[in-house]
């Protein structure tokens, strides 16, 4: 039977006719062999070989001759088996008890008074009062798990996940030029550039081995990057632009205009594979050299040389991340680089493309398969085609498919404070520290009736917050495919017991079915790899098709395949790399890419009297990952980083406020105020100020408003002050 009553799960429990649990996991190699492993940080998706002995990892080195990495790491990489040994890891699920204390309960009497409570709500204020917040840093089978129990066994309407907070914007921003959700390029088109522009992003410290990448482009090729800082990977370029925040639309709009007016557009290429165009060419004429300087703040020449490093290039490459994609107006700003790539025919070709990287390694797997704002599969929730075909893959009712999406990431915690959702499962997210606006955001998460989290760490902000913790096994310590930037998917794979009774959040995820009582619908989902089997399924047809991959094994013998990969073509040659796009022809119905563009629109909080600054935030350094709940705990890490929150102040700036270097400072916003050590640098612009988002405080400061198509926060600019202590 599976419910015990008390004691701790035994193993009759965890080998139930579902297959599932502790041990499950066959170990796929021999003592002193080494096993290779997609890395858990960034959508980079470098491998690593985790060494072996004994059956047991001592040691890790990146893989020679993945066609990612190619041997190389950083330093989170290199670090990534110290972090699973630390004396914060959940190792028992924790029940909060009427004295208000967290207490080891067995994981019977957790998944019992997890259903049990969540049913009640359910019962008393309806499906939708029970949502999920979950990540891109699972594998892909557990947030297709996730997604497929929540909606079509548990009745949820509403989940959401971390990636809203990342690469929401791109979403939208390529759905909408594209037609689907499509990044086109491959990690090679680095190397095969002759101009390089970056938008908003620091691979320096962010994606360090793609840096590598750019470093190895034997074409000497002309690196422009755009972003308000002066960033490690601006002070390594031909041309920083130092724009004002947030003016990357009237300086991509005001380029577009000098382009057209010189005659420097690919005429060919917009007729044969564009629309739009008339109407783009007409909106960017407001954008005059004069305009743009007195938007951007940047000198009219630099304005005029963007546009002319771009028309010299032969294969010119735009790449963009949080600096476009976390802003009140990311996906219009993020289509605005698609207009150009579109316009002077840069797509489709070696070294060319309108490029989002991606940020956590399996944000790419989230925005396919976690069933929230699209359903499983690059699918649709309001249509009825696409629900009747996966529901006919999974053999459920279609009725059982909510026939929307389900509410963003913001609506979610609206719908908490507006007493709506009173459950909420939060799954390999630390909301509590990285949401917008942070004091609130815990407030809302003090107001609901039952809270769980599952994290690997018992330690985090939210997991103290939480009225039951369930222990979930780490990276390495399970299996299952993560998809990275260049929609390369790859293994991972169990090296490594989990603690105590930690569980894979697979394993969890079958024994909530079995709680539930919804246990018989996912019999199929044994295994990550037979839900692998699934997801493929669920692929077919779709431009992610990956019915052409057999297994795990194919993907390991091949170095990782790129979606599309569909049955029937001849698989990709091992270490092979392919770009989308190369016949021209786009997703949407006439084949053809859109341009898109719309006003800019004045900061929702511009700096004035009382808040003269902008805040910027953002990615620290190389060896610091987001809340830091797994970086913290190596000790190499921490001395690649200073461990007190920090704010960078311009030199002119901290003069006039009497602000020595090192010196102890507040920083306010309307929201809150934090302390900080000053570091006075010229890498911030007079009037800026930059908090990494990495130290729990920084999100006390940041105004939430959003995007009004992505509903993605706009953590990158809000008015503060600061000041001596
Ligand atoms: N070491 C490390 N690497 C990481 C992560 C990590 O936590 N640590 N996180 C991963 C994840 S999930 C993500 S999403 C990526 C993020 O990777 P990036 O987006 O490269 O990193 P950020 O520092 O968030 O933002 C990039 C830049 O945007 C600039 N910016 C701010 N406002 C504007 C603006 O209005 N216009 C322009 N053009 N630029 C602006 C900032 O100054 C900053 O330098 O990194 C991934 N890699
Ligand atoms: N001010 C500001 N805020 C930001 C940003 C910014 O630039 N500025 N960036 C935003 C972006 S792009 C992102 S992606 C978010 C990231 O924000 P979060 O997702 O909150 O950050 P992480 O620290 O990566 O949290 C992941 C959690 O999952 C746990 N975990 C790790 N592996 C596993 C696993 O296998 N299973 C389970 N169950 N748990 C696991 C970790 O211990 C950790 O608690 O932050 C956002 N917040
Ligand atoms: S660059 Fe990203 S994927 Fe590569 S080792 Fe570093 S964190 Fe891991
Ligand atoms: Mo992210």
């Amino acid at each position: 039977m599976l419910r015990q009553r008390d004691g701790h799960l035994s193993r009759d429990l965890v080998r139930t006719p579902g297959g599932f649990g502790l041990g499950q996991v066959p170990a796929r190699h021999k003592p002193d062999a080494t096993a290779d492993l997609v890395c858990g940080y960034c959508s980079t998706g470098c491998r690593l070989t985790v060494h072996l002995k004994d059956g047991a990892p001592v040691n890790l080195t990146p893989t020679p001759g993945y066609p990612v990495n190619r041997g190389t790491a950083c330093p989170k990489g290199w670090e990534a088996l110290t972090v699973l040994d630390a004396p914060d890891r959940a190792t028992t699920p924790l029940l909060r008890d009427g004295a208000g204390n967290q207490r080891p309960v067995s994981w019977d009497a957790a998944l019992g008074t997890m259903v049990e409570r969540f049913k009640a709500i359910q019962a008393r204020h309806g499906a939708g009062s029970l949502a999920f917040l979950s990540t891109g840093q699972m594998p892909t089978e557990e947030m297709a798990l996730l997604g497929a129990l929540a909606k079509f066994g548990m009745g949820m309407l509403h989940g959401d996940g971390n990636t809203r907070q990342c690469m929401a914007t791109s979403v939208v921003a390529y759905k909408q030029a594209f037609g689907f959700d499509a990044p086109p390029y491959t990690y090679r088109d680095f190397e095969e550039s002759d101009v390089v522009v970056f938008v908003g992003a620091n691979p320096c410290i962010a994606h360090p081995i793609l840096w590598e990448r750019v470093l190895r482009n034997p074409h000497d090729p002309a690196v422009v990057v755009v972003d308000p800082r002066f960033t490690e990977t601006a002070m390594q370029a031909a041309q920083h632009l130092p724009l004002r925040p947030k003016s990357d639309q009237s300086l991509l709009y005001g380029v577009a205009r000098i382009l057209i007016e010189r005659g420097w557009v690919d005429a060919a290429y917009v007729e044969a594979h564009t629309r739009g165009y008339e109407a783009y060419a007409a909106f960017v004429q407001q954008f005059t050299l004069d305009r743009v300087a007195a938007d951007t703040g940047l000198e009219p020449g630099e304005i005029e040389r963007l546009a002319a490093t771009i028309h010299a290039g032969e294969r010119v490459s735009f790449w963009w991340t949080m600096g476009v994609n976390q802003s009140y107006q990311g996906v219009r700003t993020a289509q605005a680089v698609i207009d150009l790539a579109l316009l002077t025919g840069n797509m489709g070709r070696p070294g060319t493309g309108a490029n989002s990287i991606t940020g956590q390694c399996n944000a790419m797997g989230s925005r396919l398969f976690s069933n929230t704002t699209n359903l499983l599969g690059g699918h649709d929730f309001g249509d009825a085609g696409d629900r009747s075909k996966v529901a006919g893959v999974l053999g459920i009712d279609p009725e059982v498919i909510p026939h929307e999406p389900s509410w963003a990431y913001h609506e979610i915690v609206k719908g908490i404070l507006e007493e709506r959702i009173k459950g909420l499962w939060v799954i390999a997210t630390n909301t509590a520290h990285s949401w917008i606006n942070q004091s609130q955001v815990r407030d809302v998460l003090g107001r609901l009736d039952f809270l769980v989290v599952q994290d690997m760490y018992a330690s985090t902000e939210t997991a103290r917050m939480a009225d039951l913790v369930l222990p979930a096994a780490a990276w390495g310590e399970k299996d299952g495919t993560f998809i990275n930037s260049e929609r390369r998917i790859g293994t991972i794979r169990k090296v490594a017991a989990a603690p105590g009774e930690a569980l894979a959040d697979f394993a969890i995820f079958k024994l909530v079915a079995e709680y539930w009582g919804c246990g018989e619908q996912f019999r199929a989902w044994e295994s990550p790899e037979a839900t692998f089997q699934i997801i493929k399924r669920l692929s077919a047809g779709q431009p992610c098709d990956i019915t052409g991959i057999a297994d795990y094994a194919m993907l390991d013998e091949r170095g990782g395949i790129q979606w599309p990969c569909p049955a029937g073509g001849p698989p990709p040659a091992p270490g092979s790399e392919r770009r989308l796009f190369e016949d021209g022809h786009f997703h949407h119905p006439d084949g053809r890419a859109r341009f898109l563009f719309e006003d800019p629109r004045a900061l929702p909080e511009a700096p004035g009297e009382r808040y003269p600054f902008l805040l910027l935030t953002g990615r620290g350094t190389a060896a610091q990952w987001h809340t830091q709940t797994r970086t913290a705990k190596s000790a190499v890490l921490r001395k690649l980083y200073p461990d007190r929150v920090y704010v960078e102040i311009n030199p002119s700036d901290a003069r006039a406020l009497g602000i020595r270097p090192h010196a102890r400072v507040e920083v306010r916003s309307r929201r809150g105020r934090i302390r900080a050590t000053a570091f006075v640098t010229r890498s911030v612009q007079p009037g800026h100020l930059f908090v990494p988002m990495h130290y729990a405080v920084t999100n006390r400061l940041t105004d939430a408003v959003f995007d009004p198509y992505s509903k993605q926060p706009s953590y990158k600019a809000c008015a503060v002050d600061v000041g001596p202590v």
